[in-house]
């Protein structure tokens, strides 16, 4: 493939990072057309199978595509037990606690017998394959080592990001039907205790839970219910750190993780052993270009798929060392990022464009206090990265050496789709620049015709890719996939995109009404439905308002019901109502009370002039609305606050 590059700000792979990486080999997109070939391939050299697959697709019951069929695996074998014959001294997780002296290094061999011992923990409390465990804790060890110990067994993990309160927990435990709930009692967060254990309580006073597993991280005052709380410690007193790695079908569900979209209630995304194993494995290794030295530092909390795909299984397959840190980024000072960066040496960094649009505000004094040259590639992920924040994490972070690698997926796809390959793909700051090998990536435009510009798709199944919405099959086959003009099915990712001449990617963003704040995905209408279910709230309308470091914040139009009246009082009523239906990542950073909300004459929400007249743009056409003088009424209110 050589093209001419049409843009002057390209930047070449350096020599160095050529000569080094795992591709180096442009030849490797065509080779891997034939994509069948390609993954049987990848999942034949780089994964271990108790027994080998017979076929490597199954099509016939699309989109229900079943990956590596007849295959025996467990992704945990791949994670762990292999490593520990060949480099089991070596360090599989550096943690990092928020006080400065609390820190841990966790061998092969240890995390293998920890989570051992864990899987024996919860088969003694009567979790069996298939049953479905809830984990919500901070960021600490025993996270992955409670989602490995659930996947060893064949029990199916339901992480709940700790940043999502009581009434979003419960909601995600009623829904995934799970009797068992693994906690903490706390963590710390800026300095301060986050009483996990407590919002745990909370959430379960409305859930048939049976058993729930408490680690002590901070001794602080718990209270533990008979029968039903049990200590960490206690429970795996005297069990064995061995414990059979169960041998799965390739399509046995690994994890559900919930995330949102278009309506109030987040759906269950679900990811499977065999090809989840495969796609986040490889992504991890060709992407980051991974080697044996490396220490990986994925800035995303676990609760998040960037979390379970590139803190814990890609990397942990690989025989990385990772990294987890606890707490927030500037605690106690702006530099605790690169304070810690240099102090275990970490050489390849994966965060979020939000994060660095943080730091560049609070400036490179900052980052010039450290020896950051352990660095040799940076990341990002989660929303568009502009030029100039690329170019900053370019020369301020990673000092003009290391190449920034921005990558495009999402909960559903499981694994990096769109990504340069930091041996031979060129970079433009802004662009995702090229789909990963084997993944054949299009646009299409609102007829479903291909097209320079419109809704990005993916022609092609892979093997990360999510294989259903926990009990709601007909929204899985309903919302993302369509047959196109030749009869072939297309997976549509709900995101906007243009390609340029060289054929490079940009992202250009949700098309649906889906926010990015700082970096966490939060629907609309999730919050629109927590607001409404406040006795003062008839009606709500929430937008995603651009934000200079958060990438969006929420804004929120409220109708109030007869009786109530607009006051501070009630706003901030609201807002504490939201954080406590969602959590504080949720919480509107204003709300406008109208009287009205803008609709078509069919009833449906006009968000887009909401948002027009927030940014104060031009509103365009409003001759579809039912009554035009709503949108000179909802200024008013505006203009008066
Ligand atoms: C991995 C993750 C998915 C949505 C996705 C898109 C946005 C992710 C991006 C990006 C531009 C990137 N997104 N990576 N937009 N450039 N490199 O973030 O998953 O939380 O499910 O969000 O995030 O809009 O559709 P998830």
């Amino acid at each position: 493939m050589s093209k001419k590059f049409s843009q002057k700000d390209v930047y070449e792979p350096s020599e160095e990072t050529r000569r080094y990486a795992w591709v180096n080999n442009e030849r490797i997109y065509e080779m891997a057309l034939d994509y069948l070939t390609f993954w049987d391939s990848v999942a034949k050299n780089d994964i271990e199978w108790f027994e080998p697959y017979r076929e490597v697709l199954d099509s016939s019951n699309a989109p229900f595509y079943r990956w590596f069929v007849g295959g025996k695996i467990n992704i945990t074998h791949n994670c762990l037990d292999r490593h520990v014959e060949t480099k089991g001294d070596k360090t599989a997780i550096i943690w990092q606690g928020e006080p400065e002296n609390e820190k841990e290094r966790i061998t092969y061999r240890e995390l293998y017998r920890r989570v051992c011992r864990f899987a024996n923990a919860l088969r003694a409390l009567g979790v069996r394959k298939e049953d479905v465990v809830t984990i919500y804790m901070g960021m600490v060890p025993e996270l992955p080592i409670a989602m490995l110990a659930c996947a060893r067994i064949g029990a199916i993990h339901n992480v709940v990001f700790g940043g999502f309160s009581a009434t979003a927990l419960r909601d995600r435990i009623n829904d995934a039907n799970s009797k068992v709930v693994v906690t903490m009692d706390g963590y710390y967060r800026r300095g301060k205790v986050i009483e996990t254990k407590r919002i745990v309580d909370k959430a379960l006073e409305g859930c048939n839970v049976e058993s729930v597993v408490v680690l002590e991280r901070i001794g602080n005052d718990v209270n533990m219910v008979d029968g039903r709380d049990v200590w960490w410690h206690e429970l795996e007193e005297g069990l064995p750190n061995k414990c059979e790695c169960k041998a799965l079908d390739s399509e046995h569900t690994l994890f559900i993780l919930y995330t949102s979209g278009t309506t109030g209630k987040p759906k269950g995304v679900l990811h499977v052993h065999g090809g989840y194993n495969v796609g986040t494995h490889i992504t991890t290794k060709w992407v980051f270009d991974l080697k044996d030295r490396d220490v990986f530092w994925c800035t995303a909390d676990i609760g998040w798929i960037t979390g379970h795909s590139y803190v814990v299984y890609g990397p942990l397959s690989n025989g990385a060392t990772v990294l987890i840190y606890e707490g927030a980024p500037d605690y106690p000072q702006p530099d605790r990022w690169w304070s810690i960066i240099e102090q275990y040496g970490v050489t390849v960094f994966y965060t979020a464009p939000t994060a660095i649009r943080y730091f560049m505000k609070l400036g490179e004094e900052w980052l010039k206090k450290h020896n950051l040259s352990s660095l040799r590639l940076l990341g990002t992920v989660g929303e568009t990265i502009d030029p100039k924040a690329w170019k900053w994490y370019y020369k301020y972070v990673g000092n003009e050496r290391c190449p920034v690698i921005d990558t495009w997926w999402q909960t559903e796809t499981g694994m990096i789709i769109i990504a340069p390959l930091p041996g031979i793909t060129k970079l433009k700051p802004g662009s995702v620049t090229l789909p990963f090998p084997g993944i054949l990536v299009n646009i299409r435009d609102e007829d479903g015709n291909p097209a320079d510009s419109g809704e990005l798709v993916i022609m092609n199944p892979w093997p990360a890719m999510f294989r259903n919405l926990w009990g709601e099959p007909e929204r899985f086959v309903k919302q993302y996939w369509r047959l196109d003009g030749s009869g072939r099915l297309i997976y549509y990712a709900e995101d906007g995109a243009r390609r340029d001449g060289d054929g490079y990617y940009w992202i250009i963003g949700r098309i649906d009404e889906v926010l990015k704040v700082s970096g966490h995905r939060l629907g609309s209408a999730e919050i629109e439905s927590a607001l409404i279910s406040h006795e003062a709230v008839s009606e709500a309308a929430v937008i995603g308002k651009p934000h200079e470091i958060k990438g969006q914040v929420p804004i929120a139009f409220v109708v109030l019901k007869t009786g109530y009246e607009p006051s501070v009082k009630l706003e901030k009523d609201l807002k504490t109502h939201v954080r406590n239906e969602i959590g504080a990542i949720a919480v509107p950073e204003e709300i406008y009370f109208v009287e009205q909300l803008p609709k078509t004459r069919s009833g449906k929400i006009v968000r887009r002039i909401l948002l027009a007249i927030e940014k104060g743009e031009e509103i365009g056409d409003i001759t579809t609305l039912e009554d035009v003088t709503v949108v000179e009424r909802i200024k008013d209110v505006r203009r008066a606050k």
